[in-house]
Formats: C-alpha cells, sequence, structure tokens
C-alpha cells in the first residue's frame, strides 16, 4: 500500500471535505481516506498497482476543488 497527501484547494466547510471524502473513496484501488480542511488536505492511502496519485488528483479536481 502506498500513502500519498495531496493539497486540496477550494474547501469552505465540512460539505466539501465530505465531498473530496466521497470522490477519492469511488477511485478504484483506494483504501482509506483521510481530509481535513484546515489545512486543507487528503491523505490517501492506495494500492500502487490500481491507481496512482496523478488519478486521484484528477478525481479531486473533477470533484471541483483544486488539487496539488
Ligand atoms: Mo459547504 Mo463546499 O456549504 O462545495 S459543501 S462550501
Amino acid at each position: 500500500m502506498t500513502q500519498v497527501t495531496i493539497q486540496v484547494g477550494g474547501m469552505s466547510c465540512q460539505g466539501c471535505v465530505k465531498g473530496v471524502t466521497t470522490a477519492l473513496q469511488a477511485v478504484p484501488g483506494v483504501q482509506a481516506v483521510n481530509v481535513t480542511l484546515t489545512p486543507g488536505a487528503a491523505t490517501v492511502d492506495f494500492d500502487p498497482q490500481r491507481t496512482d496519485a496523478a488519478a486521484l488528483r484528477q478525481a479531486v479536481e473533477a470533484a471541483g476543488f483544486d488539487a496539488a
């Protein structure tokens, strides 16, 4: 299992946190997700044979937030 922390911009409330969490949990290969509002960040444990950090960032952006 691999862990990455993504800086997430644009989250304003716990609803945003929930939205980012749900989006990341939906990516195949994701095992665990922890999203914080302050600072805006998402720590994700994932199977590196099934997904990667770039795909996780894309999922955050598809949910309407900025990922770096
Ligand atoms: Mo909170 Mo976020 O009211 O898109 S859900 S600002």
